[in-house]
């Protein structure tokens, strides 16, 4: 493993909140994220960062022409909707913030199992991104139970105001794992986080998001923006206290979103809870995704997944 070192003179920042003291060095971690490791992507000072601060930001986990054909298939379903408002419950609109009647066009959903490109497949099935999802879950089964791509418009773009994902957790680590398409900056509408929320747990009450955020955006208190590159990944929990805002640019910005299940989060659940079927259901269709990859990269070492 090429593993850089902590070089002298790295940016280091530590914040208090709620007690919880974080220390966070953003200079090592992108140091550390430059390693290239097939069978462990992630290093344990990875996943420490993880467990601590509730994200962690990958640089350059896809190579570019790995996403070139969920760039211009996304291109296209985007296109599709934006015209004219369509009747498709898997097409979101939301309220344009600068023109409340105006709809804005933000995310698509069931990419996998509605729509069927086999780009969303071969991008799901890359194998360093399952051994990373693989190492994030730890010793467990896991499937990717969401596939949606979020995305903003330029100069529009719908805001995501801070918040936890609404599902139900019983263990950590529950996250998401967010595939850059493109560059997301301050100015596109980047993913904000407050590093250590997720240690709070999970409160699905709007006043608990407001004394953290104190009703600002990015200027939200311990608020960081995550910057990246096409092929850059997030890793996010769905407890850590997240958000994206405005988009002031020309440039678009699309992001592909898996939700992670794993096995004993789901059997953690009360039993008339219980989703074993949605399970099975993600499972097969991760196990066809490999599949399909493996017909086409014969080269390649498949992700060795582990089937319930
Ligand atoms: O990537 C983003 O813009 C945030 C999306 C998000 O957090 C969500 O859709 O729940």
């Amino acid at each position: 493993m090429l593993l850089k070192t902590q070089q002298a003179g790295a940016s280091c920042f530590c914040f208090r909140r709620n007690n919880v003291q974080l220390h966070h060095d953003l200079k090592t971690l992108n140091d550390m994220t430059t390693q290239t490791l097939p069978t462990n992507p992630l290093s344990e000072e990875q996943l420490d960062f993880f467990r601590l601060n509730g994200f962690l930001h990958v640089p350059q986990l896809i190579p570019e022409d790995e996403l070139a054909a969920a760039q211009k298939d996304t291109e296209e379903l985007i296109r599709r909707g934006l015209d004219e408002q369509l009747d498709d419950p898997n097409y979101n609109y939301g309220a344009d913030a600068s023109d409340k009647g105006r709809k804005c066009l933000f995310r698509i959903d069931n990419l996998i199992s509605h729509f069927g490109n086999e780009s969303f497949k071969m991008l799901l099935a890359y194998p360093p991104l399952l051994r990373a999802i693989g190492q994030a879950v730890g010793e467990d089964h896991f499937v990717p139970s969401l596939h949606s791509c979020v995305f903003k418009i330029p100069h529009r773009g719908y805001p995501v105001p801070w918040h936890q994902d609404n599902i139900d957790v019983y263990r950590f680590p529950v996250f998401n794992v967010d595939i850059y398409l493109d560059e997301a900056t301050t100015e596109n509408g980047c993913l904000y986080a407050i590093p250590g929320s997720h240690l709070a747990g999970y409160h699905g009450d709007p006043e608990w998001v407001q004394s953290w955020t104190q009703g600002k955006e990015h200027d939200a208190p311990g608020a960081i923006p995550i910057v990246t590159r096409p092929g850059d990944v997030i890793f996010h929990a769905t407890t850590v206290l997240h958000g994206s805002f405005w988009n002031r640019s020309n440039s678009l910005r699309r992001t592909i979103y898996f939700h992670i299940d794993h096995l004993q989060d789901v059997n953690l659940r009360p039993e008339e809870k219980r989703n074993m079927e949605g399970y099975l259901k993600g499972q097969e269709l991760t196990a066809d995704a490999i599949e399909l990859r493996r017909a086409s990269h014969p080269e390649e070492e498949a992700f060795d997944y582990q089937l319930v």
